[in-house]
């Protein structure tokens, strides 16, 4: 074999080899990404189906209006840790919008009371009862509107803050 054909070959297998390397970081990151995903899901689901066990107050599996009104009066007041009454943009971030929060103000007060508060989770839970059965089970929840109504209580897909 001349020289230049044994240089050729080696850098070929170098290359091939390279190449087995990075293919296997790449099922690795794969399997790590698809793990990590699944248990963010599970991780999301057992937080949803917590929330519903805490405020299911007539334990019927699903939770209806009155029952998101109450967790989110107890979530305002949690949150409304002077007892202002109420709550600002900043007391709200992560948990609603900038758009959430213009809408929710509806006095335009630049801060959002109790009685705003709890419309602003009545327009949410509204948006995520999809069958307008006027309850919202697990399934309902987990949707992106429902994740928007959990978001109000820190409930929300990928590492809470
Ligand atoms: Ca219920
Ligand atoms: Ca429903």
């Amino acid at each position: 074999m001349k020289a230049s054909q044994a240089m050729t070959h080696s850098g070929a297998l170098l290359k091939f080899q390279v190449g087995q390397a990075v293919l296997r970081t790449l099922t690795f990151l794969m399997v790590v990404g698809a793990i990590s995903a699944s248990d963010q899901v599970q991780a999301q689901r057992s937080k949803i189906d917590a929330f519903l066990q805490r405020w299911d107050a007539d334990h019927d599996g699903t939770l209806g209006l009155d029952e998101i009104k109450k967790a989110a009066s107890a979530r305002f007041e949690e949150l409304d840790r002077k007892h202002r009454g109420t709550l600002t943009r900043n007391q709200l971030a992560g948990m609603v919008s900038f758009q959430q929060f213009r809408r929710a103000d509806s006095h335009k007060s630049g801060t959002v009371d109790e009685s705003e508060f709890l419309s602003l989770a009545e327009k949410l839970f509204q948006d995520a009862d999809k069958d307008h059965d006027g309850t919202l089970d697990g399934k309902e929840l987990g949707r992106s509107a429902g994740r928007a109504l959990l978001g109000l209580f820190a409930i929300r897909q990928g590492p809470v803050i």
